[in-house]
């Protein structure tokens, strides 16, 4: 498949093992074959926050500044089709389990009746905010393999310390559970930071002191950092908003201050990758820079254009996001690979590079894509399907007045196979079919013209879904278009502040 993105270098393809939606043979990655990667390499995972898919100046960017991730992609490749789920803790369960969302109940962030009631036509089921004790996660899961492991930044997936990472295996954490600003943080366990530190500086450091104590420990580290930048509230330091208010804004990226915190979040890549330089860990360590969901489109905070969409949203903007990685002597340096790849399969690829199979008996929904680094074909990857289940209510900005929505999405479902994307809608079985390789905006619905492939398509995604358990909107929602229930609102009592509106 390929994709109306400029790429670095030219994509082969291969007529072996078409599937039967596939309009074109599958993308092989570019790039010479490198040598079989080192044994136990450091892996440094860096995840941003609502960071969108062309937030970036080397995927499109004419305005926001990042000139130090730019260079980390020129010496690695660049992923054209990496998907996550579309808001902030679905992807973090996919991410530490290797589990699609129905296997972890954790489908939305809260409550998943968002939104007035009287706007919603269904019952949605209720969703899990709390990763459970008795799933494994990553550090579990290598037990054994002789990394060290931290965790420092977001987690999402259960704010009681009883189930934030600290008991979940890591060698060290730094966490807090939710977003609550960028000077102004409170962490578990709280380390001191200098007063006016910029989050991602402070994230930065503990994975710097944790390189430290690792090396020194003559341990291979696995760290992971999830900042919380570029999550609203908009906050960055003054100098560099003061930069970009003297610059002119190109399309939907036009906000000084979200430019700010993209820039801010740079330099920290920056500066973390430098320290990796001086620890003379550069060459044996696999180094990944990514994003939970999309970008941020409503309320107005980035533009994902050419994708359709933003975060919570079931289009291409929701769920596409920038995925770079570097590991010197294995990955060709300045290729891309448009094949696409998941959140879930973090978890294989990390098995495969470690040589291992997991230390507790898990499901694991993904697959390894240690060959696409390679820059080897791989039929298995190339020609699986993925499967999105999103049964929740997320709220739009409809009271914000003229432009507005009033659905980021409503519960549906998605499936992707070949360059063909599939999205159900719960409410009235509505069918969007997409051509992503002729009609990468998601801008013509071909569920009339391709009714076979619709078909084929819908079947396979119920035929997933049903084999998960996924869970279902329960019942039509008596308060739907009922004058009494005008201002209802969802299940939960907890007052939504705006900023968590936008989760
Ligand atoms: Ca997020």
């Amino acid at each position: 498949m390929t994709t109306t993105i400029t790429t670095i270098t030219a994509i082969t393809a291969t007529a072996a093992a078409l599937s039967a939606f596939s309009l074109q043979p599958p993308a092989l990655c570019s790039g010479a074959e490198p040598p079989a990667p080192p044994a136990r390499p450091n892996i440094v995972l860096v995840v941003a926050d609502d960071f969108g898919w062309t937030d970036l100046g080397c995927t499109g960017s004419k305005y926001y500044e990042s000139p130090n991730i730019d260079r980390f992609a020129t010496q690695g490749i660049r992923f054209t089709n990496s998907y996550t789920m579309p808001n902030c803790a679905p992807p973090r369960a996919c991410l530490w389990t290797g589990k699609y969302s129905p296997r972890t109940g954790i489908y939305t962030v809260g409550n998943s009746d968002r939104g007035s009631s009287y706007d919603r036509k269904l019952i949605p089921p209720v969703n899990n905010t709390t990763l459970s004790l008795d799933t494994p996660v990553i550090p579990q899961i290598i037990k054994g393999s002789g990394y060290m492991t931290a965790v420092y930044g977001k987690w999402h997936l259960g704010h009681d310390t009883e189930h934030g990472p600290a008991v979940r295996g890591f060698d060290d954490t730094v966490w807090y559970d939710g977003q609550n600003g960028h000077f102004d943080y409170i962490s578990k366990p709280n380390r001191p930071h200098a007063k006016g530190e910029y989050l991602c500086d402070y994230l930065v450091d503990q994975g710097i002191d944790f390189m430290h104590k690792a090396t020194a420990a003559q341990k291979p580290f696995l760290l992971i950092i999830t900042h919380f930048e570029v999550h609203r509230p908009l906050q960055a330091p003054q100098a560099l908003i003061d930069h970009y208010k003297n610059k002119p804004p190109v399309g939907g990226h036009d906000i000084p201050v979200y430019a700010g915190m993209i820039t801010a979040l740079d330099a920290s890549f920056g500066r973390l990758t430098k320290e990796l330089d001086t620890l003379g860990n550069a060459d044996n360590t696999l180094i990944i820079f990514t994003s939970d969901n999309g970008g941020l489109t409503v309320p107005h905070t980035t533009d994902n254009a050419p994708l359709r969409g933003g975060k919570g949203m079931h289009y291409e903007g929701g769920i596409r996001v920038p995925y770079i990685a570097r590991w010197p002597g294995v990955i060709a340096p300045n290729t891309t690979c448009d094949t696409p790849i998941h959140v879930i399969d973090f978890i294989p690829t990390l098995l495969d590079i470690m040589h291992r199979q997991p230390a507790t008996p898990t499901v694991l929904d993904g697959l390894s894509y240690l060959p696409l680094l390679k820059g080897q074909s791989d039929p298995a990857i190339e020609n699986r399907t993925l499967y999105w289940h999103c049964p929740s209510y997320l709220e739009g900005d409809s009271k914000k007045g003229k432009g507005g929505i009033l659905w980021r999405s409503t519960p549906g479902g998605m499936i992707r196979q070949g360059p063909w994307k599939l999205i159900e809608e719960f409410e009235d079985n509505h069918i969007e079919l997409y051509n992503l390789a002729a009609d990468l905006s998601e801008t013509t619905n071909l569920a009339k013209q391709e009714p076979k492939i619709a078909a084929d398509l819908l079947a396979k995604l119920h035929q997933w879904r049903d084999g998960l358990h996924g869970a279902m909107p329960t019942a039509p929602n008596p308060d739907y278009h009922n004058p009494a229930a005008k201002g209802k609102k969802g299940m939960t009592k907890k007052k939504v502040s705006a900023e968590d509106a936008t989760d």
